[in-house]
């Protein structure tokens, strides 16, 4: 048998650009494909207009390389999609790691051969690779999620989803109908508003969104930064949501009442969704009374924010400020245009799409140039499950269907030996970046581990470990209050799809510890065996 790599890696956005870099720093021989015609991952897909980080910028971005912090240039405190996308380029040629890629190349299915501990992967090419290593990093919010509306396929105009956005599409002066206001509709709102003849907003669930507080980053603000960066990275790691900024301490509960709407302003003012969330007070994303004391604030600002009172009764949403946290650069403000409406589908649903536009059940048809899907993804193990992975004895499929869609970490399944998952489920839900950092640097150690002392030996997550984090994950996020409201989060966005806890929620700074602890015990939730005869370590 033959070996065509050690390893390969499918995905080329954040988490296989990672995983390029670290295998190869091992000595591996390593292969990387993607279905995408270049690096980049969500930022490759989602060329939409507006297309914004809601990191901050000295956040999104890989930590490896101090130097490169220093140095590569950016100019405000977010990154737009064309920045993120140069940026992951960038890393690409300047570790030299564009020999590894190989383009437009899906990975269709891969199976385990106990007998010879390789993996076998089938590719779009044609291509058959076999290699001791496979590496998932196939993205969490990277399946396409198309809504299913009776007409849709009988739209004349120009019908786009926001993830597969086509290059040089002007809407410049069209009619425009959004159907999705999560945190990708909000964006595109925004941006398109005053640049088209009229847009209306589809809008099922009413949001909560915050200001971006989207400004340029100062050359004092970069040198600061530029001095300071082991803080800045030390600070992102031991947070909770590892976005870098300086998390609360203090709870709304032990604040004095006439303090706290002031507290909320400072907070609004900064600006950003998670920094709202963990920024103004220690307890909004765990107490009830601080996070509906968090929506209440948020609704207040909407009835300042839009002008005429039916637009704003349907913008307001109800329930706690308890979905993805989202931000914006004037998303509220857009629908004080004359161009821009808004259709709340709980109480006029769209009847059908028509080749001219969208009918709404009152019998109003309006019409279209376009319609944009912003409607999201089967995020966390869509793209997983799109693929059939076939390990010692059963599929990932029938492995999540047996023990639930999970994994030890969100890093590696029970019963799929040597390989890993980059933002697996059961993984942090915090800046991605950062978490991928810690799982990518995490599965390079466990390989290195593995490969140590030259034999061929081969790891393995036992189940037991693999459950036990995943009762861990159900203990934290069954009791939150984000459970109380439906979105991807939970899977509860996708017809049919178990709503389930698919994230490990106690934040960054547990996460890395929790992985620190396992390093400190010697790998002991994997299992790890000589290839020959099968000896446990
Ligand atoms: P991705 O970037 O999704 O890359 C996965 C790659 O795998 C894709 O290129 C895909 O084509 C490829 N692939 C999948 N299946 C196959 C297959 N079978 N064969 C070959 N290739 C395959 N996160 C944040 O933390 N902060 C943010 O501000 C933020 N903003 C976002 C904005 C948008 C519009 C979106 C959609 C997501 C955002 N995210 C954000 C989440 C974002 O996905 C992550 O931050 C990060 O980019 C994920 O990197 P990744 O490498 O894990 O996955
Ligand atoms: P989201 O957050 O899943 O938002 C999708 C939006 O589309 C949301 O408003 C949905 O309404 C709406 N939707 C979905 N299906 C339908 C149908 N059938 N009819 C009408 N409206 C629909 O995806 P995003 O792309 O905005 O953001 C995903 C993540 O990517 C985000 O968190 C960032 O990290 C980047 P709902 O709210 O479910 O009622």
């Amino acid at each position: 048998m033959s070996l065509d790599y050690d390893a390969l890696v499918v995905g080329a956005g954040f988490g296989g650009i990672h995983q390029t870099y670290k295998l190869r720093e091992l000595g591996l021989s390593v292969k990387t494909i993607d279905v995408a015609g270049d690096v980049g991952g969500t930022w490759f897909w989602n060329r939409y207009p507006g297309a914004m980080s809601d990191t901050h910028s000295p956040a999104y971005r890989f930590t490896f390389d101090l130097d490169d912090l220093k140095t590569y240039p950016w100019e405000h405190n977010y990154v737009k999609q064309p920045e993120v996308l140069a940026y992951l380029r960038h890393v690409v040629e300047r570790h030299n790691l564009r020999q590894h890629f190989q383009f437009n190349t899906e990975l269709l299915s891969a199976t385990y051969a106990p007998e010879t501990r390789t993996w076998t992967s089938v590719l779009s090419t044609g291509e058959t690779l076999t290699t001791r290593y496979l590496v998932l990093a196939l993205g969490l919010l990277s399946k396409t999620h198309w809504p299913s509306i009776p007409g849709l396929d009988t739209f004349k105009g120009t019908l786009v989803h926001s993830s597969r956005w086509p290059e040089g599409l002007d809407l410049n002066g069209k009619r425009v109908g959004v159907i999705g206001n999560g945190s990708t509709g909000v964006q595109i709102i925004t941006d398109l508003a005053p640049k088209v003849a009229s847009l209306v907003s589809y809008q099922r669930t009413p949001q909560h969104s915050v200001p971006t507080g989207y400004a340029p980053f100062t050359p004092a603000e970069r040198e600061a930064l530029n001095a300071n960066w082991d803080a800045q990275i030390a600070r992102v790691r031991e947070s909770v949501s590892g976005f870098g900024f300086e998390e609360a301490t203090t709870r709304w509960v032990d604040t004095p009442e006439a303090e706290r709407e002031a507290v909320f302003e400072r907070t609004w003012r900064l600006g950003n969704g998670f920094q709202f969330l963990f920024g103004a007070f220690a307890d909004v994303a765990t107490d009830r009374g601080a996070n509906d004391a968090a929506a209440a604030f948020v609704v207040k600002k909407i009835g300042q924010l839009v002008k005429d009172p039916e637009k704003t009764r349907k913008l307001t949403p109800s329930g706690g400020y308890n979905r993805r946290p989202l931000c914006d650069s004037g998303y509220y403000e857009s629908f004080n245009r004359p161009n821009v409406d808004v259709e709340l589908l709980t109480e006029n649903p769209i009847d059908a799409v028509t080749p001219k536009g969208i009918r709404t059940k009152d019998g109003r048809e309006r019409e279209f140039d376009a319609i944009i899907c912003a409607t999201g993804f089967d995020a966390v193990e869509g793209n997983f499950l799109r693929v059939q992975i076939k390990g010692a004895s059963e599929t990932l499929a029938e492995h999540w269907g047996r023990v639930g869609v999970t994994s030890y970490a969100g890093i590696a399944a029970a019963g799929f030996p040597n390989l890993f998952l980059v933002l697996g489920p059961a993984g942090p839900f915090v800046n991605l970046p950062a978490a991928i950092e810690a799982q990518s640097d995490f599965i390079a150690d466990l390989i290195a581990k593995t490969e140590a002392g030259g034999a061929r030996r081969v790891v393995e997550v036992r189940e037991e470990a693999e459950r036990e984090w995943a009762k861990v994950c159900e203990r934290i996020g069954g009791g939150s209050i984000f459970r109380d409201t439906a979105s991807w989060i939970f899977g509860s966005n996708i017809e049919g799809k178990k709503d389930a806890v698919r994230f490990y929620f106690a934040g960054l700074g547990a996460y890395r510890k929790a992985l620190e602890e396992e390093r400190a015990r010697g790998y002991e939730a994997f299992r790890i065996a000589a290839v020959e005869g099968v000896e446990a370590r």
